[in-house]
């Protein structure tokens, strides 16, 4: 049986791929940080139940919390989706954030390098990287060139970086998926996507007045988690790692996302969203639009989702929950 290690677990994509690997037959571990409120910590597992002994309290700036959890479940896989992956927080909490992404990804290719070079890394890298940088066709690709504009981003390259220095100097396989922007019902509820969603379905049921967003005009490409977990999996399955854009070639601002998420519950997105100085951020991403090339060379890469079936999907999650 083949087992995998999923850092961040917990989080939206870690959830996902979890089931995914139970699917595939895997043993899955799987580590969370240690929170005063356990219930929290879980609540976004599906497969609890199947996983609930295999998961262990570790934090990525902690080496020998991730070494002892490494050497007690011996993966062949590791998926390192740990990090404080939010853009905003990045700009109030940039020494935190660097440490989660950089020294806890280094942590990890430290500990497969002295310990067992087979062992498998697949790093969780951002579209974020590219910053505005943009080629001429309007496309990131990844050869455009990195030019972070945030803190999280910075230290997303710099992971991104290491893993591919530890691929050349110590032959590890370290894959970097370079993933836009991917979202879900199980997405976090300050991530821009689910936020419109909650605030226009509470909206709807009275239980809320107005939204107060940021920036309306930047635009994302926006997949589905659920397609992106599997290609983290496909892609640890190639012979070769190296680095891939996992996007949709679509790209939507957040004005659209705002108008059919109202639109679909029957109201007027002008009506009730507001923008407010607190939710712009220091430097803003503007644009991203993501070219698969290079990726459906090495996979077969079937996405279920469109961006309006996943955003229906998460509109009646919140509608059946709220
Ligand atoms: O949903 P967001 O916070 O996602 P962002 O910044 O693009 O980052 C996400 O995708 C990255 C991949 O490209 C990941 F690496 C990263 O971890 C994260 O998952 O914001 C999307 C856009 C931004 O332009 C933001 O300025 O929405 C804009 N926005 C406007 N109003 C807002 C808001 N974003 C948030 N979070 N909250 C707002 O009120």
């Amino acid at each position: 049986m083949r087992k995998a290690l999923i850092t961040g677990v917990n989080g939206q994509d870690g959830s996902y791929l979890a089931q995914l690997l139970l699917e595939k037959g895997y043993q899955v571990h799987g580590l969370i940080r240690r929170n005063s409120i356990p219930e929290n910590q879980t609540a976004r597992i599906s497969v609890y139940k199947e996983i609930k002994e295999n998961l262990y309290h570790a934090d990525m700036c902690d080496m020998s919390s991730l070494l002892n959890v490494i050497l007690k479940t011996q993966p062949d896989e590791i998926y390192n989706l740990a990090a404080q992956s939010h853009v905003g927080v990045s700009f109030n909490q940039p020494t935190y954030t660097t440490d989660t992404i950089v020294k806890g990804t280094l942590n990890l290719l430290e500990i497969i390098r002295l310990i067992n070079k087979d062992i498998k890394l697949y790093q969780a890298s951002s579209s974020e990287m590219f910053g505005n940088s943009i080629d001429d066709d309007d496309f990131q690709r990844e050869t455009t060139p990195m030019v972070p504009v945030s803190p999280y981003a910075c230290a997303k390259l710099c992971a991104y970086n290491l893993v591919g220095c530890y691929r050349g100097s110590y032959g590890i396989h370290g894959t970097n998926g370079i993933l836009f922007n991917h979202e879900s019902p199980r997405r976090g509820t300050t991530f821009v996507t689910n936020k419109v969603v909650v605030g226009a379905v509470k909206i709807k049921k009275g239980l809320q007045d107005k939204l107060l967003l940021g920036n309306l005009d930047s635009t994302r490409d926006w997949g589905h988690a659920r397609d992106y977990v599997k290609v983290m999996w496909q892609l640890m399955q190639l012979d070769e790692p190296g680095d891939f854009v996992c996007a949709t070639g679509r790209s939507h601002s957040v004005r659209d996302l705002c108008e059919y998420t109202f639109s679909q519950l029957g109201m007027n997105y002008q009506d009730y969203v507001e923008q407010d100085e607190k939710f712009m951020r220091p430097q803003e991403l503007h644009h991203l639009k993501g070219c698969t090339d290079k990726l459906k060379g090495v996979v077969d890469v079937q996405f279920e989702y469109t961006f309006h079936s996943m955003l229906d999907e998460m509109i009646k999650h919140w509608s059946d929950k709220l």
